[in-house]
């Protein structure tokens, strides 16, 4: 019975993330058939958050929805250095979680390994760098109250030269990509 019951919730999680691919995979062709709509923005939910900080661009911004019993959040933005200098996202904050950490996704052979970046991500001049899922992330621990969709979470974020911004990422569906 039990393992029966493990089987089925292992072929619903397989079913889901199947479904969750497919349908993102039909959303950014839509999108890229609307008029007005730039490629960068295909890759970002709809209504994800922007601010121009300095010579820096910054959009996509968006966090997942957590999962019941998830331990962590996952927070996803682009960010566009339009200046002659590099920068540096240095930290993030959030009054919703007790830390922000910036993360990388790699896969090592078969398995998706995760690593804290201590160093800060580089925001090379003229370069576009985005933090989406399966590769750079925001990992939100210690959060105060599971991240639920429709709702925003407030982050600061801090780079090396252009200084700090805050910006309100709206919270979308939990695989959204
Ligand atoms: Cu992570």
């Amino acid at each position: 019975m039990n393992r029966r019951f493990a089987a089925a919730l292992l072929i619903s999680a397989t079913a889901l993330s199947i479904s969750a691919a497919a349908a993102t995979a039909q959303q950014s062709d839509d999108m890229s058939k609307m008029p007005g709509m730039h490629m960068d923005a295909g890759k970002a939910p709809a209504g994800s958050a922007t601010a121009k900080l300095g010579d820096l661009d910054i959009s996509g911004g968006y966090v997942r929805a957590m999962l019941p019993g998830q331990p962590v959040g996952g927070g996803y933005i682009t960010i566009y250095n339009g200046g002659s200098s590099d920068d540096k996202l240095t930290s993030v904050s959030s009054s919703a979680a007790g830390k922000v950490e910036l993360h990388e996704m790699k896969m090592q052979g078969e398995v998706m390994k995760m690593r804290e970046i201590k160093e800060g991500i580089a925001i090379p001049a003229g370069a576009t760098v985005t933090l989406s899922p399966n590769s750079l992330h925001m990992m939100f621990k210690q959060v105060k109250t599971p991240f639920k969709q429709g709702g925003t979470v407030p982050v600061m974020l801090m780079f090396d030269k252009a200084g700090m911004v805050d910006i309100n990422l709206p919270v979308v569906a939990p695989n959204a990509k």
